[in-house]
């Protein structure tokens, strides 16, 4: 991989950028009336209309080109056939072989890890089904009723956010999750709940994550205080490669639920860190995410370049980022069920992308990641829209949403759609001054009621937000992130951005609960005395 801004079309996008930075997207739609059918792309029922971004076709053909020269689609097959592209973990990203039913080989380090992925998939078949039809019981042989997973990060952003994307489908059993070292947390889920009806389902792919221990350890009193040491069988299982770790904390290795290093935190939720997913909605449905994830993966690997959706909307982030200077991106679901989107994509998106260091271990001089944040419609419309309206600042945003809802009533469902047809085009257009007088409005507050338009986003949209088309969806991101990144020539799989303050929160923690002499800066030594003083 090679620095981008040293690529030839890098250099034309530049040139070309100081013309399109001073065209509007209203004369854009206006002078071609087939911009939407230029700049939109189909699979199966998802749409995605990209036609609302700031692009004409020498932009799209440039970007191509730089796609091209980077190299993508031979990053995209390095990835699939397994080779190590986490670089500095020395690590293959196969996230990819998770969902891939058709494929009975699929090699790492020469072992086929095809039997193992199908053996856990099968054991998460049989154990969801016990669970969801009271087979499996609690110690005192009661029904369960309520699941708790505890993960954090990728052992919980994931399965949380698609069970609760899911909720329509769910079946039979409650899932709640707990993850913040928050004792709040724990608390407020337990309090709710029965001991005896009630699974824990501990997922940490290394089993050493602080948090999670401690939730852990604090489900493992709750249920032991009240049905005794022998309940722990009944009532916990693990998610994990650590398999040491997980039977030292006193559960079965028989119940515990494999994955593997190549399966990366945030790309997990495919792998058994999709349990609890499955333990809500069934085995058949969570069978469907990994199908339409694996429809993607298809597509991803074989559609051209040019109709590749991951692909045209990872070039559209680089040219949004890196030559119209937008450094924020807004994910804007137009669905409840959604909610938890943003969250997931702001770990997926800044954790793999939020990098300062390229794949040869020197400072990048150009921008990467960008800040990701979002709301579902239309709350969101209420809150931070009038900066996408008109803040100083631009910001691109995806809107997603679908024709129909599961819950459709009366006309819910109609006004939220009008809401994701209208903020788009309001961004796009915008509206002038003499628009502004058009309708009435007094001389002096004309330059309030100015939009000026031309905000980029892109819209998504799908029929229902099935389990399969969340599939889509969701590796959709995935490898709209890995081409952002292979663009940028970052490794978009590790994550050592999340370790000084980890090392740094375990000598506080250590001094805040004694007088040990301090040696930080004024700030720091003044605030732990502080919490000494107060907690005293
Ligand atoms: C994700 C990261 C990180 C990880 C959590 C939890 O890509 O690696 O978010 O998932 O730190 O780690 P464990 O699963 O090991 O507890």
């Amino acid at each position: 991989m090679k620095n981008p801004t040293a690529l030839p079309a890098w250099k034309k996008l530049q040139q070309h950028c100081q013309q399109a930075k001073g065209m509007h997207m209203r004369d854009m739609f206006d002078s071609d009336k087939d911009r939407f059918k230029r700049f939109s792309v189909r699979l199966d029922d998802m749409l995605v209309d990209y036609s609302k971004n700031r692009i004409t076709p020498d932009t799209m053909n440039l970007l191509l080109d730089l796609a091209e020269e980077a190299d993508i689609p031979g990053a995209i097959g390095d990835m699939f056939a397994g080779k190590p592209i986490n670089n500095t973990e020395n690590r293959a990203v196969l996230h990819v072989a998770l969902r891939n039913a058709a494929k009975s080989h699929v090699t790492y380090d020469g072992v086929n890890v095809k039997p193992a992925i199908d053996k856990v998939l099968k054991q998460m078949e049989e154990f969801s089904y016990k669970v969801q039809h009271g087979q499996w019981r609690g110690a005192t042989g009661q029904r369960i009723t309520d699941v708790v997973n505890i993960g954090i990060g990728g052992s919980d952003l994931g399965p949380r956010m698609a069970v609760e994307a899911l909720k329509h489908y769910r079946q039979n059993v409650r899932v709640h999750f707990v993850s913040n070292v928050d004792g709040t947390e724990i608390t407020e889920v337990i309090e709710r709940l029965d001991p005896a009806s009630t699974l824990f389902v501990i997922s940490s792919k290394s089993w050493t994550t602080q948090e999670t221990m401690m939730n852990a350890l604090t489900a493992r009193c709750w249920i032991t205080d009240i049905l005794g040491p022998q309940a722990i069988e009944k009532h916990f299982v693990a998610l994990s490669t650590n398999a040491r770790g997980v039977s030292e904390f006193g559960i079965d290795t028989d119940n515990m639920f494999e994955f593997w290093d190549w399966a990366g935190g945030r790309y997990s939720l495919w792998s058994a860190i999709g349990l609890p997913i499955a333990i809500s909605i069934g085995f058949d449905n969570f069978r469907q995410l990994l199908n339409g994830a694996y429809a993607m993966d298809t597509h991803f690997l074989n559609a051209p370049l040019s109709e590749n959706i991951p692909v045209i909307l990872g070039l559209i982030g680089v040219w949004n980022t890196n030559f119209l200077d937008i450094r924020s991106h807004a994910v804007l679901p137009y669905d409840q069920y959604l909610h938890r989107l943003p969250a997931y994509l702001q770990q997926a998106d800044m954790e793999s992308n939020g990098k300062s260091v390229d794949r040869g271990g020197k400072r990048v001089k150009y921008s990467t990641g960008q800040v990701l944040f979002g709301e579902p419609g239309t709350n969101g419309q209420h809150s931070f829209y009038q900066l996408l309206h008109q803040g100083t600042e631009i910001i691109s945003s995806d809107f997603i949403a679908s024709a129909w809802s599961f819950n459709e009533a009366g006309l819910h469902h109609p006004v939220l759609l009008s809401n994701f047809i209208a903020q788009p085009e309001a961004l796009m257009r915008g509206k002038t001054a003499d628009e502004a007088k058009d309708q009435g409005c007094p001389d002096n507050l004309v330059p309030y009621k100015v939009f000026e338009g031309n905000r980029p986003s892109t819209s998504i949209l799908f029929d229902r937000m099935t389990p399969f088309n969340l599939g889509k969806l969701i590796a959709m991101y995935e490898h709209k992130i890995f081409v952002q990144g292979m663009l940028w020539n970052i490794n978009s799989y590790d994550q050592w951005g999340v370790q000084l303050g980890k090392e740094l929160a375990t000598v506080v923690c250590e001094q805040i609960m004694s007088d040990a002499a301090l040696g930080h800066d004024s700030s720091t030594n003044a605030m732990i005395e502080e919490i000494r003083h107060r907690r005293a």
